[in-house]
């Protein structure tokens, strides 16, 4: 199990780290529903780590172009005894929420990362929540709420302009006092942002790379996935059928060395990272 104390360095073990996505809800894209009881979150939480997952990440809130929000109390309702369960049993829990009072009370039940797809942009007190309690932090780019978040897939350069909008909130983010050691980017995949515009992301990588922190990617079972796999009739591959192409994925970026993949199958990605580090430590 990797080693991620709060209020300690990131762990950097030397090969890529595969966070387990848990998702609490009735309507996440890629697995709506199949978890959203707090007995069968757990027990997948708990399949993963037994995958050999170095992160759970636990979300209580769908971000799917067009999902309606759940209001606070019913997020807290979702993911708080799920994450209570998971690191009591030993897992390395990350949050996944745009919420600094889900956050707060996260960490409070044992949460050690705060994953926010909004990176400080939703709610005004989320920064200095995770500065005060001293976990580490996924800034995530993003250019707002999912309802609308497509109309928003607008750029002349998209990697240049994720650059610059992630560099904003990485200056917020140190401003409000998260330590640089404890943060992590993610040019946020799918948010705001059309296939071509994660193609061209993942091509660029280095840009984003070249801001200086540990990345984390989230693309597995994406829609520009199901794209790129579609059927003769144009049909896209349904989301979960989209594993092997998400596990091509993982390889390529962990080949360059990135921090963290995001994904819903554990095993098959470890075994992808470990092809991966193999061949980059081959001299
Ligand atoms: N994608 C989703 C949710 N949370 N968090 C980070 N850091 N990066 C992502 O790309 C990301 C995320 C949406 O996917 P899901 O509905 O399958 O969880």
């Amino acid at each position: 199990m990797t080693q991620f104390a709060k209020s300690s360095p990131l762990p950097r073990p030397g090969r890529t780290l595969v966070m387990g996505v848990v998702n609490v809800t009735p309507d996440s894209f890629s697995d709506g529903g199949e978890w959203f009881e707090p007995d069968a979150a757990i027990a997948h939480g708990l399949a993963l780590l037994a995958e050999g997952a170095d992160l759970i990440d636990v979300g209580g809130e769908s971000t799917r172009p067009g999902a309606k929000r759940p209001d606070s109390a019913e997020e807290l309702r979702r993911v708080i005894p799920v994450i209570t369960a998971l690191a009591a049993a030993g897992a390395v829990v990350s949050v996944d929420t745009m919420r600094s009072e889900v956050a707060a009370a996260a960490i409070d039940a044992g949460a050690v990362l705060v994953n926010d797809v909004s990176g400080g942009r939703a709610d005004p007190q989320m920064l200095t929540t995770v500065a005060d309690r001293g976990v580490a932090y996924v800034c995530m780019h993003w250019r707002g709420h999912g309802e609308d978040m497509q109309s928003r897939a607008v750029y002349d350069d998209v990697v240049a302009e994720v650059v610059d909008e992630l560099s904003e909130q990485v200056g917020a983010a140190l401003k409000a006092g998260i330590g640089a050691e404890r943060l992590i980017l993610d040019p946020g995949f799918g948010f705001a942002k059309t296939g071509e515009h994660n193609w061209q992301l993942l091509q660029r990588l280095d840009e984003i790379e070249a801001l200086g922190y540990p990345l984390l990617i989230g693309v597995s079972r994406k829609t520009f996935l199901g794209t790129l796999l579609a059927d003769e009739a144009g049909r896209p591959r349904p989301a979960t059928q989209r594993d092997d192409a998400s596990m091509a994925l993982t390889a390529l970026v962990a080949a360059r060395g990135v921090w963290g993949v995001r994904v819903h199958t554990v095993r098959p990605n470890r075994d992808a990272v470990a092809v991966a580090q193999r061949l980059r430590t081959t001299r």
